[in-house]
């Protein structure tokens, strides 16, 4: 098949970008051709996201990416922007991170209890979750008006191109879609008290959306991490992946879900993936804190920060990452020195040390629920994302797993956005698999080997336990 172009629209906590894919025959490959800033903004005690800035960087990226075969949006999950009756966004969406949650669970759980919850919808239970938000906003103004409830790349791709849809995979995330039958779960949404109407038709990957200008948008795996799944460049089943950027998303690739009382408790996710698979995983808390203690020593050179962790002493100052008191943003370098027993003032080496070593302790404590939950034995771990360029946090992910860490592609959230267009156009044919021996072919990818000493890190895994 002829090479066709398409543009990749992936927004990132930190950054969006816009890249161009090439993609035909057996071969892809990127540029990146626009990057833009994505800075929350704290209005009257919310924290938002800055739709309009990001919005304009969208077009301006369509802009510089010139004449294409299809646009693909995909972005990080659960969020949403509410419209009134014209089709008009009420107000701006807000962030996952904000407090407006916080008790809602709780709140929730009286009306329908989580073991009810997790039979339905699989879902791991957040505070963020869209159940939770949407239930957090009951009786407000704006969500008394509202029509419609349209998640971010569902919103800009309505934007570009007046059509209303909720695509699959990021609907999966909202804790309001049945897991079996993959439609939005009526009895949940009116038992928590929301209209159905909200709630647009489903739309699948691949499927045509509508025309910007005389450029088809399609929809793409549009939660960012069913999109980088896609791209994990696995030559079988008995694989784990780490999608590894803000958060490390970590889990297998399955064909049906998991909703055993075991998954529920450990908070195992079953979302929704391309081409009917279900991503069996879970989140952990990634290189968010390590991101958020940079920003507050106002440092940005993360090779040189991770080169003198590098030096310091392994497994002295571990923490678990996956407490809920990491998740907000805010004196993050205090909440990490307490919590490991540092000084506040301890060297930002050391903090750096301490994070890095203990994600690899989440990573080495997720791989392995995983498996022991969904009975299946993994023989490596793919990490993809940016964490795949932190070669300390693959070295010593490897070592705590005892596993081979195969670390690439950094890009794979573009490459699986870019893959599924390019499938539905034409220009690439075959299934996941086929897809991913595209990548195999292509993209750069670096094995680490597990070392270090298996008892030194059981123990160390006790200490998070
Ligand atoms: C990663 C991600 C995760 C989701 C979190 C919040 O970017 O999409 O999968 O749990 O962001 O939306």
């Amino acid at each position: 098949p002829a090479r066709k172009a398409f543009a990749a629209v992936d927004l990132g906590a930190s950054s969006g970008r816009v890249m161009v894919g090439r993609a035909g025959g057996g071969d892809v490959s990127l540029t990146e051709v626009h990057r833009f800033a994505n800075d929350p903004v704290r209005v009257g005690g919310t924290l938002h996201w800055d739709i309009l800035a990001l919005y304009r960087g969208v077009l301006d990226g369509l802009r510089a990416a010139g004449p294409v075969d299809g646009i693909g949006i995909d972005s990080w999950a659960v969020d949403y922007g509410l419209l009134d009756a014209s089709g008009a966004l009420l107000g701006n969406p807000v962030h996952y991170r904000d407090g407006r949650t916080d008790g809602v669970p709780a709140r929730v759980a009286e009306v329908v209890p989580d073991e009810r919850l997790y039979a339905i919808t699989g879902l791991q239970k957040q505070p963020f979750n869209t159940a939770y938000q949407l239930v957090s906003a009951l009786g407000t103004p704006q969500f008394e008006v509202a029509q419609q409830m349209l998640l971010i790349p569902d919103l800009l791709a309505y934007w570009l191109t007046g059509e209303l849809g909720a695509e699959y995979t990021n609907a999966s995330t909202t804790e309001l879609l049945d897991v079996r039958t993959r439609a939005w779960s009526l009895p949940l949404i009116s038992d928590l008290g929301l209209r159905p109407s909200l709630f647009p038709p489903l739309r699948q990957p691949g499927s045509r959306i509508g025309l910007f200008g005389e450029t088809p948008v399609v929809a793409v795996g549009s939660h960012d991490t069913a999109s980088a799944v896609v791209g994990v460049p696995a030559t079988g089943p008995g694989f784990t992946y780490i999608s590894c950027g803000t958060w490390s998303l970590v889990g297998l690739e399955l064909s049906a879900p998991v909703l055993s009382e075991e998954s529920r408790l450990a908070n195992f996710s079953n979302e929704g993936g391309v081409d009917g698979t279900i991503r069996y995983l879970r989140n952990v808390m990634g290189l968010w804190p390590l991101q958020e203690c940079m920003r507050e020593w106002s440092l940005s050179d993360i090779s040189g920060l991770l080169a003198s962790a590098g030096r310091e002493p392994a497994l002295r100052h571990v923490v678990d990452l996956d407490l809920p008191v990491f998740l907000p943003p805010g004196d993050m370098v205090g909440r990490v020195a307490s919590a490991a027993g540092l000084p506040r003032d301890a060297s930002p080496a050391v903090m750096a040390r301490c994070i890095v070593d203990s994600l690899a302790l989440a990573h080495r404590r997720a791989v392995e629920q995983a498996q022991a939950l969904a009975g299946r034995a993994v023989d490596a771990v793919h990490i993809v994302g940016g964490g795949a360029r932190n070669s300390l946090l693959c070295q010593l992910t490897a070592d705590a797993c005892g596993l081979p860490v195969l670390a690439g592609p950094v890009e794979a959230t573009a490459l699986g956005n870019v893959l599924v267009q390019a499938r539905a156009a034409g220009a690439i044919e075959g299934d996941l698999a086929a897809l991913r021996r595209v990548l195999r072919e292509t993209q750069q990818i670096v094995r680490y080997s597990p070392g270090g000493d298996r008892a030194t890190w059981r123990a160390a895994a006790e200490r998070i336990a």
